[in-house]
């Protein structure tokens, strides 16, 4: 992974639920080469990649089962818990009543554990998707109308109000950002509506085309995987005060026909084909881009990869992949 090189003293152990997802992948590798492979606990209910399995320890754990979060914890001595399971939009709106039991009670669990002084400090993903219709679409405000039409933005919506609660009631140290979509090339997005940003690369590779389930012109805000795992460990680590829950960031925008464009750069004849589907829908009520001043002016926050330079390595990794099979 490109980026930052910050080193932090922290000899603290870490246990990474949902370790084996998208962004539980990148984010345990990072954190195992910044604070050591030994204070890093990798946890999921299905096993993870090669490299994660291979680089250290990992537990299989069901994030709705208290009593096994706490076993972990106890017998890792473990400090921090980033909770990252949950089930994304489009699959969420398939299964609405699995997706709010994991996507709550994972969150409610670890909340608890935090406030009966099991663990110090705990990290929440939200999303983008706590943003509705009503909400100014774009630079979406940090503090604004909210009114999701998924379950999964209702569950993160209402996840950030339990994450405020607990921090507010019980003085619990949980720190959140809320994600826009994140493109990677390692592990694969899984049931988002924003998966098709990492699916048209495979694609371009290895079919020269791609049909989309989103129109033309339908704009979101994107961000690459080193960004987003930067945003995390950089507000996990912060010594300044969090007085917000969960952080607004912002990296890049861009529309189906503007990442084609800038494929098409390095694939001259990759072309697209548009069929949209439900998850149009969902995209039209998401902001097209976002306002992250208070993260930025709070923690310093700050992206680095344009879609120019995110094209790049998408294409180079994916092709190296592609071409050793
Ligand atoms: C999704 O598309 O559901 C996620 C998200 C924006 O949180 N990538």
């Amino acid at each position: 992974m490109s980026g930052f090189l910050i080193h932090y003293m922290d000899n603290t152990i870490k246990l990474i639920i949902g370790a084996s997802g998208q962004i539980g992948t990148e984010l345990t590798l990072k954190l195992r080469q910044l604070f050591g492979v030994d204070n890093v606990i990798a946890s999921d209910i299905r096993i993870g990649n090669t490299e994660l399995m291979a680089e250290g320890k990992f537990e299989i754990l069901d994030a709705t089962d208290k009593n096994a979060i706490l076993n972990i914890i106890k017998k890792y001595n473990i400090s921090e818990v980033y909770s990252l399971a949950a089930m994304l939009s489009v699959t969420a709106e398939k299964y609405p009543h699995k997706a709010w039991d994991l996507n709550m009670n994972s969150l409610l669990h670890v909340l608890e554990l935090a406030k009966e002084g099991h663990i110090n400090k705990v990290f929440w993903p939200s999303s983008i998707a706590v943003f509705g219709n009503s909400t100014p679409h774009t630079n979406t405000p940090q503090n604004t109308i909210m009114e999701p039409t998924t379950v999964y933005g209702i569950s993160k919506l209402a996840g950030e109000r339990w994450c405020d609660y607990y921090k507010s009631k019980y003085n619990v140290d949980v720190r959140s950002v809320r994600y826009p979509g994140i493109i990677s090339w390692k592990t694969n997005p899984g049931g988002g509506t924003t998966d098709y940003a990492v699916e048209i690369f495979h694609k371009a590779i290895t079919d020269r085309t791609y049909n989309c389930f989103l129109s033309e012109h339908t704009r979101l805000p994107m961000m690459y995987m080193d960004d987003a795992v930067n945003a995390t460990i950089s507000l996990m680590q912060t010594e300044l005060p969090i007085n917000f829950t969960s952080y607004n960031i912002a990296a890049i925008n861009f529309t189906p026909s503007e990442i084609t464009k800038s494929i098409q750069k390095h694939i001259s004849d990759f072309s697209i084909t548009y069929a949209p589907d439900f998850r149009q829908q969902i995209a039209e009520s998401w902001p097209e881009s976002i306002d992250d001043n208070l993260a930025k002016t709070s923690w310093n926050w700050k992206y680095r990869v344009d879609l120019e330079r995110m094209t790049e390595i998408m294409l180079e990794n994916l092709k190296l992949r592609y071409n050793s099979k």
